[in-house]
């Protein structure tokens, strides 16, 4: 071991031998914001945690002071302590206090951190497409704060919240072994926090490392409320791929000038479809759009360095395509997964998946277009603005002229099947895919959107999304309490395992109107069983590709097809040896996917379209799985400060 991190910091006060007597440190909550258990705080963290000790000690004051500020404004003036560094903040220290990011980033070690005040819901003005709004944002932040961890690390964010909205926050993709209580889906895992209140996520990071993400789980908030979140492996495990010089995270999303809230609210009232956004994003900016010139992101590369690019969707309704001009780029995992190694030009990623990938500077010092551009293979409406960011190698000269690139049309099929396809689980002996090699509970579900009545819409009738002809009934109490208390009238377990109906899925049924049927209804699972459902998308209504997402589970995608699921031949045609791991997956349009996942995490777990207006219609449902009979097989019992409603 390293005589690391203390005596890498170098603040104006704190001299190597001060600091270093700091590394066995046990602070509690008594005497200080922050209670550190086991031997040496993970690096990622360490920075932000002396600090926060110095200062609470008060013998560096004005120094450490200065530091968090620059870790991050918000905290600096409530002079609390940050779990995580961002991209940003990173940049800051190493010019500020550490001498070398990468050796720091490779002693964490695990630990628990509690702290006062993580993550504060807040409004804030910001101007894109020449336009100014507020807000609602974590820290200020858009995107949000990236959360940096190490796999098994434990995981303490308080938020608290400052807005006028109720608020959750969901760690998309963590698989939150037993503790469903901080998945964070609204009414599914618990009630919402309310303005004023705060309420402490806590769970570990088990069995997982790669890129995922954070996003508010109510209402349409995770507009603008969502971040990375950055599993590195544990201590001392490479990955398997060549160590990147670098790593960068880009996150796409979506704007809209109005204020998005406002938007689902007048779609609500008036039952027709929500307003598309205006522009899409990267990292936070739209780029040069018709009518408004704006810089753009740009990302900062040496020649002859390989970057490590953490790609992620957090657009609300838009599966996206991702290309930078000149260069391939080799994926090697997706949804915190690790993936075989493929090559390409273009990444296809839909609303809540993440994508890593090997990105080598070796063309000519330049600017490079990236852009991203909806995907969108049917007649549904869509923000067709492409955002632009740029490559921009180090030593490029003022206003060169970037090379130009164009992404596959907005209704490109075989672009997304092209990339979907190459996807195989790393599956090594270090990485197996453990896919489900027999099935208890086959289930066959169908997906589609509807119109229903609506007596108090203005129109009358308005939009449904359904499974199995079943839209989604919102409760009023978290289902997971309902279940853990046994209370009943919250919600049923009768959620049909196939559909109500059997008819040509995928033929000529766009006039066809099935009148879907409300419920609050759950598919009840026995701990540890294994599950298949053919996600089957229909051509009621307007057939359209929809990313499913399941909470609490990665799953195999171990079939995929156009039409109908044949389920005599199609299962013959499975990949059960390296099928891709994840937890969002998009469902073709008018065509079908096969999913397999082992319930071996009791809880209540919502399965959904990630296109959050089809969530809103209802396009969801919610599996309970049943506490096994061993040690470790039960949820644990609810934090004490979970929110009620
Ligand atoms: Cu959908």
């Amino acid at each position: 071991m390293k005589s690391w991190p203390y005596e890498m910091i170098k603040l104006k006060n704190v001299g190597v031998r001060k600091a270093k007597q700091m590394r066995d440190l046990e602070i509690d909550r008594q005497t200080s914001p922050l209670i550190i258990h086991g031997p040496l705080p993970t690096t990622t963290i360490a920075n932000s945690i002396l600090c926060s000790y110095i200062y609470s000690s008060g013998r560096v004051r004005g120094t450490c002071k200065q530091v968090i500020k620059e870790l991050d404004p918000t905290i600096g003036k409530h002079l609390e302590v940050s779990m995580y560094l961002t991209e940003e903040s990173r940049l800051t220290i190493d010019g500020f206090a550490c001498k070398n990011w990468e050796l720091i980033k490779n002693l964490a070690v695990k630990i628990t951190v509690y702290n006062g005040c993580c993550k504060q819901v807040v409004q804030t003005n910001t101007t894109k497409l020449c336009s100014t709004k507020s807000i609602v944002t974590i820290n200020g932040k858009f995107p949000g704060p990236t959360i940096y961890a190490r796999e098994d690390d434990s995981v303490n964010i308080r938020l608290t919240n400052k807005v006028q909205y109720n608020v959750t926050i969901h760690w998309h993709g963590v698989r939150q072994l037993r503790t469903g209580w901080a998945d964070g889906p609204a009414y599914v895992t618990q009630c919402p926090i309310q303005p004023g209140q705060s309420y402490l996520y806590n769970f570990t990071l088990t069995g997982q490392r790669g890129t995922l993400l954070w996003h508010a789980h109510i209402s349409w908030l995770r507009a603008t409320i969502h971040g990375a979140i950055v599993i590195l492996p544990k201590k001392g495990v490479p990955y398997p791929f060549p160590k990147p010089d670098k790593e960068k995270i880009i996150i796409l999303s979506e704007w809209w000038k109005a204020d998005v809230e406002a938007v689902i609210n007048q779609s609500t009232i008036t039952g027709l479809p929500p307003n598309i956004s205006d522009a899409h994003t990267v990292n936070g900016q739209t780029g040069a759009v018709p009518g408004c010139i704006s810089p753009g992101f740009t990302l900062h590369v040496d020649s002859g360095k390989t970057y490590l690019l953490r790609i992620i969707n957090a657009a609300l309704n838009d599966e996206l395509f991702f290309k930078i001009a000149g260069h391939n780029i080799t994926v090697v995992e997706v949804d915190a997964t690790y993936t075989k190694p493929f090559s390409t030009d273009t990444i296809f990623i839909g609303p809540g998946q993440t994508t890593n990938a090997l990105l080598t500077a070796d063309k000519s010092i330049g600017k490079y277009l990236i852009a991203v551009s909806p995907f969108m293979d049917t007649v549904v409406a869509v923000d067709n603005v492409t955002a632009i960011a740029f490559l921009r190698y180090k030593g490029t000269i003022a206003f060169s002229p970037p090379v130009l690139t164009t992404t596959p049309a907005i209704n490109a099929t075989p672009a997304t099947s092209a990339f979907t396809d190459k996807l195989r689980s790393l599956n090594s002996k270090k990485y197996p895919a453990n896919v489900p090699l027999t099935v208890d509970h086959n289930l066959y579900f169908t997906i589609g959107v509807g119109i229903d009545p609506c007596a108090t819409c203005t129109t009358g009738s308005h939009a449904v999304g359904d499974i199995n002809n079943v839209s989604f009934i919102m409760p009023t109490k978290a289902l997971l309490e309902a279940h853990y208390y046994n209370i009943s009238g919250v919600f049923t377990d009768d959620f049909p395992a196939k559909p109500p109906i059997s008819f040509n899925y995928t033929g000529n049924n766009t006039a066809m109107n099935l009148r879907t049927t409300n419920g609050t209804r759950a598919y009840r699972l026995a701990f540890n069983s294994t599950v298949q459902i053919v996600l089957q998308g229909t051509t009621v209504i307007a057939p359209e590709s929809h990313p499913f997402h399941l909470h609490g589970f990665n799953f195999f995608v171990v079939g995929k097809g156009l039409g109908n699921f044949d389920p005599d031949n199609d299962p013959k045609k499975f990949n059960l040896a390296d099928p891709v791991e994840r937890n969002t997956v998009s469902v073709p349009t008018a065509g079908w996917i096969a999913i397999r996942f082992k319930a071996d995490n009791p809880g209540v777990w919502f399965l959904h379209c990630h296109l959050e207006v089809h969530t809103t219609w209802g396009l969801k449902m919610a599996f309970v799985v049943d506490n096994g009979k061993g040690p470790d097989e039960s949820i644990l019992p609810p934090p004490s400060d979970l929110p009620t409603c």
